[in-house]
C-alpha cells in the first residue's frame, strides 16, 4: 500500500466504538495499522489528532484524522465505495439506518448504565433495555429483515446496523458475567438475539471481538476499582 492510501486505526482493545470501526474496515478489505492507546496516559498524537473530545477512535487517513465512530462509518463507506455498502444508496433508507444507528447507540449508552446500576437499581435498568431492545425489532424488521432474521448473514452484505450491532453487544456480551444479568435474553428479545447468534457464527466477527475471558477479567478490574463504563454522554466518560 503506497503511503498516499495510508490508514491507521487508533485504538483500545476492550473499546465497543473502536470494534465497529475494525470490523467496518476489515469487512471492506481495507489493509491498516492499528495503534493501542492508554487512555489513562494519551498520547501526544491522540490529543493531536482528537483535540476536541481526545477520545478513540481516530481513522487516520494519509495523515488527516476523523473522529467519531459513526463518522468514521459513513466516512470509510464514501471514501471505499466497494461492496458492502453500509449507507443504502437511496436517500430515505439512509436517513432511516442513521437514525436506528444513534438509536443503537442510545441502547449501547443504557447497557453501560445496567453496569454502573447498583443492585437495586438493575431490575429496572435491565428492563429498559429490553424495552429498548424490542423498539429496535419493530423499528428495523422492514428495513433490514424483510423476510425474517436469517440464520446465516453473509459478511460481504453486511451494513452500518450490523457493525453497530457487532461492537454494542459483542463487548457488552461479558457484561452478563460481571453484572449477572442476561442483557441479550433469547426469551425476551428473540428476533435480537437472533441476529446477534448469526453475526457471531461469521469468522470476521469472531476474530474482531476481544477475547472473552481477557474482557470479563477487565470489566471485573474496573468495578472493583468503581470505574464507570462510558456512554457517548461526556458526564459518564472516562474522565
Ligand atoms: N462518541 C464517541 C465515543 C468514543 C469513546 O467514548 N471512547 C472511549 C473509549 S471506549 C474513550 O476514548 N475514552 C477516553 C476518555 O473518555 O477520556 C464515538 O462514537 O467514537
Amino acid at each position: 500500500m503506497g503511503e498516499e492510501s495510508k490508514v491507521v486505526l487508533h485504538g483500545m482493545w476492550s473499546s465497543a466504538y473502536v470494534k465497529r470501526v475494525e470490523l467496518a474496515l476489515k469487512i471492506k478489505g481495507i489493509p491498516f495499522d492499528y495503534v493501542e492507546e492508554d487512555l489513562r496516559n494519551k498520547s501526544p498524537l491522540l490529543l493531536k489528532y482528537n483535540p476536541v473530545h481526545k477520545k478513540v477512535p481516530i481513522l487516520v487517513h494519509n495523515g488527516k484524522p476523523v473522529c467519531e465512530s459513526l463518522v468514521i462509518l459513513e466516512y470509510i463507506d464514501e471514501t471505499w465505495p466497494n461492496e458492502p455498502q453500509f449507507l443504502p444508496k437511496e436517500s430515505y433508507l439512509r436517513a432511516k439506518v442513521r437514525f436506528w444507528a444513534a438509536y443503537i447507540q442510545q441502547v449501547q449508552d443504557s447497557i453501560a448504565q445496567l453496569f454502573n446500576a447498583n443492585k437495586e437499581e438493575v431490575g429496572k435498568a435491565l428492563a429498559e433495555v429490553h424495552e429498548k431492545l424490542r423498539t429496535l425489532e419493530d423499528g428495523v424488521k422492514d428495513l433490514y429483515f424483510p423476510e425474517g432474521i436469517p440464520d446465516h448473514i453473509q459478511s460481504e452484505k453486511l451494513g452500518m446496523l450490523d457493525a453497530m450491532m457487532v461492537a454494542l453487544l459483542g463487548a457488552f456480551k461479558a457484561q452478563d458475567d460481571i453484572s449477572g444479568v442476561k442483557i441479550i435474553d433469547p426469551a425476551k428479545n428473540p428476533p435480537v438475539f437472533s441476529w446477534v447468534q448469526a453475526l457471531y457464527r461469521l469468522p470476521v466477527v469472531k476474530e474482531t471481538i476481544p477475547p472473552h475471558d481477557k474482557l470479563v477479567g477487565f470489566l471485573q478490574y474496573l468495578k472493583q476499582i468503581g470505574f464507570k463504563v462510558p456512554t457517548s454522554n461526556p458526564v459518564h466518560s472516562l474522565n
